[in-house]
């Protein structure tokens, strides 16, 4: 059955094992894996090459690899060669729980950068060489053209740059994935750059498949294995309050004029609550929805089943179980729905400026100025990385971040008086929620924001102090365009540190 996968005659004398396949893979060198949001990944040659270096660390022998993802993986992928030591660079985002800890540990290089920047930083040549590329597809046309898998990410710039390829042919991926991609190949470096001729979300622009050269091909591995899908948490009442106020906020942007009755193309940041307010969106006002994004999580699912969303765009799925086992029984249907894209276009700040995105992220921590911090925590460990948020949060029609108001169970206010790490400056924020309420801070001053943000998004156990350092701000800072007092702000991160909580 799975030879059914491999159409073109000359590449099936290709196909090996995952420990034959990985053993083409050389130490210190740098290797461009699919992958995106734990779908599409490579799942066997990684962990072949995990087993690899964990004998050659038994001998005594140094192997150590440059990792180049679309961003986050499985564990078959980045938790097993990081567990296996087996990674010491890595690009250009990770959640996988044992990198992270030995990124923090200071044990693995880790380059956190804007995704759609990926791949012309790439062609640009500023990472160097790209020595192998892993990449999974759905399978091989008899032309030699690969149909991609559950996600896109950056596959066609590993294989367009990579000295050699070696495809994952998975046959859990379902073959109706054929047709719903759009890869785009007119992209270049300037001075030959163009205008990407995208006007609307549900614009096609490219190919159904990647090209790749068969000589390029040098090993072809057949699997069966699944996506990582991690459930998504049932909405709680934070979840509520905060697609609550959202929703309140939509209806009264529709009704000011400044936003059409369909809204306009949607972005959807990771995690619980990003998934919690599409979800709320299936009982909104709002229909003929679009959606221009990175990811398909569930709620953008059960809005396409609702009828109110026309149709999503995004380079990979990030799915429930369920909600795959969905999709993957009714592929035919969505197809008509979906377009999965490379990175560089789903993130694309001239498409999403000019489709005027409607972006929704999450958040670790904002001060009271309105800028935020997405990454670290207590300004040094990294949680995740960028993503795409700066590519939205940038160029978006209206950029919002939310946020529950406190994290650890009330220890940590998420409104500080100045964060302890900046990814989106204040000029990138316009609207501000957490499940206490909703700061609109376009066309604020600074001292004007920090009013708001107190009043309207902090936790009423914090608003006392924040108030306080403000008004104390107002009296000592040095100037008061953005008022502060720098050893008092930092100071509510260090008593985290020290004592486990910021409560004075
Ligand atoms: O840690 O699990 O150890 O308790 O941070 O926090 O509450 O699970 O939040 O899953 O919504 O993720 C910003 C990380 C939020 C995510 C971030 C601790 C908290 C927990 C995670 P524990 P939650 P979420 C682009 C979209 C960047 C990339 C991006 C992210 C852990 O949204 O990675 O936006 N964003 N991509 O306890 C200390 C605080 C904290 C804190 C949370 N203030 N201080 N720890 N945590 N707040 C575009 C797309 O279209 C996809």
């Amino acid at each position: 059955m799975v030879e059914t996968r491999i159409g073109c005659e000359s590449l099936r004398s290709k196909v090996m094992s995952a420990e034959d396949a990985a053993s083409l893979i050389g130490s210190g060198t740098t290797v461009g894996m699919s992958g995106f949001t734990g779908s599409g990944y490579p799942k066997t040659v990684p962990l072949a090459l995990a087993a690899r270096i964990e004998a050659e660390h038994a001998k005594g022998n140094p192997f150590g690899l440059r990792v180049w993802t679309g961003a986050s993986t499985g564990p078959e992928l980045d938790g097993a060669l990081a567990k296996a030591d087996g990674i010491e660079f890595r690009l250009p985002y990770n959640s996988d729980p044992i990198a992270r800890d030995k990124i923090n540990r200071g044990e693995m290089e880790y380059f956190d950068m804007h995704l759609s920047q990926v791949a012309p930083v790439a062609w640009q040549g500023f990472l160097g060489p790209l020595d192998t590329a892993v990449v999974e597809v759905s399978g091989i046309l008899p032309d030699g053209s690969l149909i991609p898998s559950s996600s896109v990410g950056n596959n066609k710039t590993w294989l367009d740059r990579a000295d050699q390829v070696i495809l994952e042919v998975n046959s859990w991926q379902n073959l109706e994935l054929h047709g719903m991609h759009d890869i785009y190949y007119g992209t270049a470096l300037p001075p030959h750059r163009i205008p990407i001729p995208l006007v609307r979300p549900d614009d096609r622009i490219g190919e159904t498949v990647f090209r790749c050269h068969p000589d390029k091909i040098a090993a072809i591995v057949e699997t069966d294995v699944p996506d990582r899908n991690l459930p998504f948490a049932k909405p709680d009442h934070v979840a509520h309050a905060i697609a609550g106020h959202l929703l309140e906020f939509f209806s009264h942007e529709v009704a000011k004029g400044r936003l059409p009755a369909s809204l306009l193309p949607l972005q959807s940041g990771v995690g619980n609550i990003a998934n919690a307010v599409l979800t709320g969106l299936v009982d909104g006002p709002f229909d003929n929805m679009t959606a221009y994004t990175e990811v398909i999580q569930d709620g953008m699912l059960d809005l396409i089943d609702s009828g109110k969303l026309r149709m999503a765009s995004a380079t990979a799925f990030s799915l429930s179980p369920d909600a795959a086992a969905t999709l993957n029984a009714n592929m035919g249907h969505y197809r008509e729905k979906m377009i999965l894209r490379p990175q560089e276009i789903s993130n694309h700040p001239e498409l999403i400026r000019r489709l005027g995105c409607v972006a929704m992220n999450g958040l670790i921590e904002a001060d009271i100025y309105g800028n935020v911090n997405s990454t670290h925590i207590m300004g040094s460990r990294i949680q995740n990385g960028i993503g795409g948020s700066g590519d939205f949060a940038r160029n978006a029609y209206v950029s919002i971040f939310m946020t529950p108001s406190t994290a650890k169970g009330g220890a940590i206010s998420a409104i500080v008086p100045q964060a302890s790490h900046v990814d989106h400056i204040n000029q990138d924020v316009q609207v501000l929620v957490t499940e206490q309420g909703l700061a609109d801070l376009r066309g604020l001053s600074p001292k004007q924001r920090a009013r708001v943000i107190i009043d309207n998004c902090a936790h009423p156990d914090y608003r006392p102090a924040l108030s306080g350092y403000f008004d104390r701000a107002m009296k000592h800072s040095y100037g008061l365009q953005t008022p502060s007092l720098l050893n008092e702000a930092l100071s509510w991160h260090q008593r985290y540190v020290e004592t486990g909580s910021m409560h004075q």
